[in-house]
């Protein structure tokens, strides 16, 4: 029997169970309905379907998206979208165009559905918790396996139920909330667990409020979180003329939770979240009065319609200040019409917004980056180092109230400071649905015959070579704590259009921290990167595991590892341990010498790894928490080669 039997996220997980006990810690396999692509990753994902040499996909429904390259400065992204829309046909995919909107809110939209389990190719796929379903982010060929019908495997999480009571005060809204969160328990405190979220206080939060909570539990570091499906889903389904996808979906009265939180919302006030790490939370109170340079509305992180209605509210009939720019990023086309039919927009841009193409842009650093070593305020999820473009950024992430007010001070405001009376705008009943721009899968008559247009930038994956049962690596970089994939594998708009090129998207890995880590990665040849604490936090894009196992990575020691990144160095054949005793780091330094003998039976054996330092007496004591069939994907070299082990055509 669970501790945690009748809660949502067990409700959930029991009814797409294929394998596996529900057990913390144990490996079980679910059943994935949909999925969920986005182009900076989704390039990547179709070239492993094509890889898998998938006919068409076996889900209930999968959707891509393109949302994040969208600066067309040359051929490379455009090539990129033609090419995923040519593979949507191939493959049976739904396609949402260029501008169409940020996938989470547009999955949520369009297709999400209380009960059922997304898979995604990005982090924040798991903001569709918000409407009862169970959706994790993962690296791309996790999810082209889902697509391809294979179940996705997972660590069996704890789950943690999160209780909110009492009101909201005037000022403070979603946002706020889950900086909280952050603030209580930093960004790693979400790791092996789901948060689920129940009590009085959910009333008052619609599905988009939830929306931005779920989204930002990637920023715990959590496997997922999950709202129940209650009468503000209704309420939301039914406004996107979908009401009859809704099914109830709630805990049960005498539901257990593995561990519990409670958030009195009455006692929230403003937050904000320092650079660079969205859990260095601070009352905005505190560093009031901090010049600003910019502030920037939007993202899947502040996605709603309020969001936009309210920012637009507190500048009406102002003047943002002369020294910052205001950046107005609309979520999705049919917000965008939403907002301008409500007169919404108008106000925003008189006062001096910049209103730029529905979809994620400056978020990851795709335009929109801040001066030098100036303030940015935003409502993204994330603000690790030089994420937005500009080397010595300092991104501060707040709600769309601090930001607004933040804009026309010209430095860090506390809404509340404000002379006037809070607006209170609720999600609409009758948002405009436009659905041109999500193209339907073709009849798969067709689709057979469809070819896959790949344009020159566009090139297959690389062969990657089994593990070896004795490995003699030299340490090639050492890194600190809370190492994110924005720090391995750079964004922005320089780097991202080689996203489905990975020899040449691999001469950017580490670059802000070591510039010259790929020329002594070329040198070495297979070597090692030692990290700390939460090694890989943030986003879910494998190319943080396959452009450095490209360069030679075959082995990262960390005192501990993020959730998706461990799993795609697996995917990738790339061996994460872990060090027994955590303080074993400190004695590793560029240039050493690991040695591990009889490697692939001291994996299997479950136990400790032992490993020796050439030149040293000292026995390095390391771990795994690798499932067996884990261990059988590395020793074959990673997942598509034991993929293609266990189906041979
Ligand atoms: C992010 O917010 O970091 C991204 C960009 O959406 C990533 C995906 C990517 O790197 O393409 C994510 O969150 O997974």
């Amino acid at each position: 029997m669970n501790d945690h039997a009748g809660t949502v996220a067990h409700q959930l997980i029991a009814a797409h169970l294929i394998d596996g006990d529900m057990v913390a810690g144990e490996e079980i396999a679910l059943r994935i309905d949909q999925t969920l692509t986005q182009d900076a990753t989704g390039t990547l994902v179709m070239l492993e379907l094509e890889a898998m040499q998938l006919d068409r996909v076996q889900t209930e429904l999968s959707a891509q998206y393109v949302d994040h390259n969208l600066l067309q400065e040359d051929f490379r992204n455009p090539d990129d979208h033609r090419f995923l829309k040519s593979a949507c046909n191939r493959f049976g995919v739904w396609y949402s165009r260029a501008g169409n909107g940020v996938s989470h809110p547009t999955h949520m939209q369009r297709f999400g559905k209380p009960g059922k389990t997304l898979l995604g190719s990005d982090s924040h796929s798991c903001a569709a918790g918000s409407l009862g379903m169970l959706a994790i982010g993962a690296g791309g060929l996790e999810v082209a396996m889902a697509m391809a019908g294979e179940p996705f495997y997972l660590t069996m999480p704890e789950i943690w139920g999160i209780e909110l009571t009492g009101e909201l005060p005037d000022w403070v809204s979603a946002k706020d909330i889950i900086l909280e969160l952050l603030r209580r328990h930093g960004v790693d405190g979400g790791i092996g667990r789901i948060l689920e979220y129940h009590g009085p206080g959910l009333n008052q939060l619609s599905a988009m409020d939830r929306h931005v909570i779920a989204n930002m539990g990637a920023e715990l570091g959590a496997t997922t979180s999950v709202f129940p499906a209650d009468e503000q889903v209704e309420r939301f389904l039914r406004s996107e003329q979908r009401g009859d996808d809704f099914t109830p979906l709630v805990a049960e009265q005498d539901a257990n939770y593995d561990r519990t939180d409670c958030i009195d919302l009455a006692t929230l006030v403003p937050l904000i979240a320092r650079p660079s790490s969205p859990g260095d939370v601070v009352p905005v109170s505190e560093v009031a009065g901090e010049p600003i340079q910019q502030a920037y509305i939007g993202s899947s992180a502040n996605p709603g319609y309020r969001d936009f209605a309210i920012a637009a509210e507190i500048v009406r009939d102002g003047r943002v200040h002369d020294d910052v720019s205001f950046d107005i990023n609309p979520t999705s086309r049919s917000l965008l019409e939403t907002l301008m039919r409500d007169g919404y927009i108008a106000p925003l841009i008189h006062a001096g917004g910049r209103l730029h193409q529905a979809g994620c842009n400056g978020c990851i650093g795709m335009g929109q980056a801040p001066a030098s070593e100036s303030n940015s305020l935003r409502t993204t999820p994330r603000n690790f180092p030089g994420r937005s473009g500009t080397q010595d950024d300092r991104v501060w992430l707040c709600s769309p109230e601090t930001a607004a007010a933040s804009a026309l001070a010209g430095t860090i405001t506390d809404p509340r400071s404000l002379d006037r009376q809070a607006p209170r705008i609720p999600e609409p009943d009758d948002p405009i649905i436009n659905a041109h721009n999500l193209i339907a899968p073709l009849p798969e008559s067709i689709a057979r015959s469809t070819d896959l247009d790949k344009g020159p930038n566009i090139q297959s994956l690389p062969d990657l070579a089994p593990l070896d049962d004795e490995l003699r690596l030299p340490v090639g970089l050492c890194v600190g704590d809370d190492v994110s994939t924005d720090e391995i594998m750079p964004a922005g708009a320089r780097v991202l259009p080689y996203r489905s090129n990975i020899p040449r998207i691999a001469e950017f890995v580490y670059e802000a921290v070591d510039p010259d880590y790929v020329s002594r990665a070329k040198k070495l040849g297979d070597h090692i990167i030692v990290g700390g604490r939460n090694y890989g936090q943030g986003s879910s894009r494998e190319h943080a595991a396959l452009a450095p196992r490209h360069l030679g990575l075959r082995l990262v020691i960390a005192r501990s590892f993020a959730r998706i990144h461990w799993q795609n160095l697996v995917n990738f054949g790339v061996l994460p341990l872990t060090f027994e005793d955590p303080g074993d780091a400190d004695k590793l330094k560029a240039g050493d010498i690991v040695v591990l003998t009889a490697l692939h039976a001291q994996l299997r054996e479950g136990g400790p790894v032992s490993a020796t330092l050439v030149g040293d007496d000292h026995r390095l004591g390391l771990r795994h928490q690798l499932s067996h069939r884990q261990i059988d994907v590395l020793i074959t070299g990673g997942l598509i080669p034991w993929q293609r082990q266990q189906h041979p055509h």
